[in-house]
């Protein structure tokens, strides 16, 4: 079996420097978790960003390595100037709001950022032409690398070589507002394999390349300078033994049973996500507004609760976001709390994974309402998690998960009436169409894991052509 080369922005490690010692820890993680058996299975590489190791001594500094290599990670290392430009700049200021439609947040002047996120790019192309071996499959990730297939294809014409692209791609009509359009597209059809997590993300990425490079529009094969590129939908899922095992657990049971108690016998409603904004908690928070004003004799029987974990924060649009969410439930708590309780309990920090089951295991009601996911793994994770049927989602028409997890009760994240109407229903939804719902829901998590998602993929992958000529290229 040939060896297989991921290559993502940071590597699934934590290095930790606590005064004289030092520790490279993996992360846990969903993705990390699906691409480790993959990663050990072939004896391949893992490429990426180490995080910031600037105060770490020289010592220090070989020890990492040295940890690093055991762990086959492969360090491509940043400057703090690359980190604000080609990662704070580009990737999350310009793709992240882009692909997302959130046209407003656009940061657009940003060449020096766009020529940084070039540089950078190049040089993860040189970091994996230096370590391939004829024979390897290199597998890129996501959105701050997608220039790397076409310059790696520059350095090592016959690599084989896969992209998968972990946010949407956007409509063409919002994709063509990129000024580096015509780079990003040609930047990712420089892969053999091109994935997406929908068959709706394809078909924009078809558009766009019809639109801006006229290509003929194929949604399977893309025929692109004497190649054949193939492009495929594989959904993003998670590893599902790992949450049935934490929600079987005695401790984690005993912990979601001691934040029922806490709830006193409100029924629990529960939102985990990023403080990013594109997981829509504003307009979550004004739809829990709108029920709690609607519902006066409901107000005293719920508990939401909101755990946010803290992101890019030294984006300038973070900080912002974060004054608008926490001056919304400062308002909503003063209007509607007592002396008892408040209704929304706001936790802003990252939690162990057995706490956030525990969460799963708690909640009478879990809420995923992004204005636009590439897939949502949380959705996935709470369905997992209630292995006794039990539990009802209420999920965002704008999450790549939507196109999977059609027994969840869907919603317009944009329409506050429509989503205080469906966390009303989801509280009063009888035990028995909770079940139905939820069998349904569970047998598709369960079948289309995260080790189907890698294997579908790297499947593909292998079967590609790497540089073979393409009839009727263009
Ligand atoms: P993300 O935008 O990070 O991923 P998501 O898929 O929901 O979004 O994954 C978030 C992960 O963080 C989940 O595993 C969740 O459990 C965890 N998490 C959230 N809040 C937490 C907290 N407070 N403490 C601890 N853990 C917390 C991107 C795309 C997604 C796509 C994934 C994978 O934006 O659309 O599904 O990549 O492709």
């Amino acid at each position: 079996m040939s060896r297989l080369l991921i290559v993502s922005n940071r590597l699934p490690v934590t290095v930790h420097a606590d005064q004289g010692d030092v520790s490279v820890v993996p992360s846990a993680g969903g993705l990390v978790t699906a691409l480790r058996g993959p990663h050990e299975r072939h004896g391949g590489l893992w490429l990426g960003w180490p995080g910031d190791l600037a105060q770490l001594t020289e010592e220090q500094r070989r020890e990492v390595e040295e940890r690093l290599d055991q762990l086959g990670a492969v360090p491509v290392h940043l400057t703090s100037a690359e980190v604000s430009r080609y990662y704070d700049g580009f990737s999350n200021s310009v793709l992240w709001p882009l692909f997302h439609y959130l046209v407003e947040k656009l940061h657009l002047d940003a060449r020096q950022d766009w020529e940084s996120y070039r540089e950078v790019n190049e040089r993860f192309a040189d970091a994996i032409a230096s370590r391939y071996r004829p024979g390897d499959r290199v597998w890129i990730h996501d959105y701050q690398l997608t220039l790397v297939p076409a310059m790696l294809r520059r350095r090592i014409p016959d690599a084989r070589i896969g992209f998968f692209l972990h946010i949407p791609f956007p409509a063409a009509e919002v994709f063509r507002i990129l000024p580096w359009r015509e780079q990003v597209l040609r930047g990712m059809l420089g892969a053999d394999v091109v994935g997406f997590h929908t068959t709706a993300y394809r078909y924009h990425f078809v558009y766009s390349a019809a639109r801006v490079l006229g290509l003929d529009p194929d949604l399977e094969t893309l025929a692109y300078e004497g190649r054949r590129v193939r492009l495929g939908a594989y959904p993003v899922s998670i590893d599902v033994d790992e949450f049935v095992r934490l929600a079987r657990d005695e401790e984690v049971r005993a912990e979601a049973r001691r934040i029922r108690e806490s709830a006193k016998g409100r029924k629990i409603v529960l939102g985990v996500d990023r403080l990013d904004y594109t997981k829509g908690i504003p307009r979550r928070m004004l739809a829990i507004e709108r029920f709690l004003e609607r519902e006066p004799e409901l107000r005293s029987k719920v508990r939401f609760i909101q755990l946010a974990v803290p992101t890019r924060e030294k984006v300038d649009a973070y900080a912002d976001f974060r004054r608008v969410v926490n001056e919304l439930v400062g308002r909503i708590n003063g209007s509607y709390g007592t002396l008892d309780d408040i209704p929304i309990h706001f936790l802003h920090r990252s939690m162990p994974m057995a706490g956030v089951v525990a969460l799963y295991l708690a909640a009478d009601v879990m809420m995923v309402t992004p204005l636009r996911d590439g897939m949502n793994l949380v959705c996935k994770e709470y369905v997992a998690s209630r292995i006794d049927d039990t539990g009802a989602l209420v999920l965002s028409e704008f999450a790549g998960a939507a196109a999977e997890l059609i027994e969840a009760l869907q919603v317009n994240p944009h329409d506050i009436d429509a989503v205080a109407s469906t966390i009303q229903r989801a509280l009063v939804m009888s035990p028995s169409e909770q079940r139905v719902r939820m069998q349904a829901l569970r047998r598709r998590v369960v079948t289309h894991d995260a080790h189907r998602w890698s294997h579908r993929f790297l499947n593909d992958l292998e079967r590609a052509s790497g540089a073979a000529p393409a009839v009727g290229a263009v």
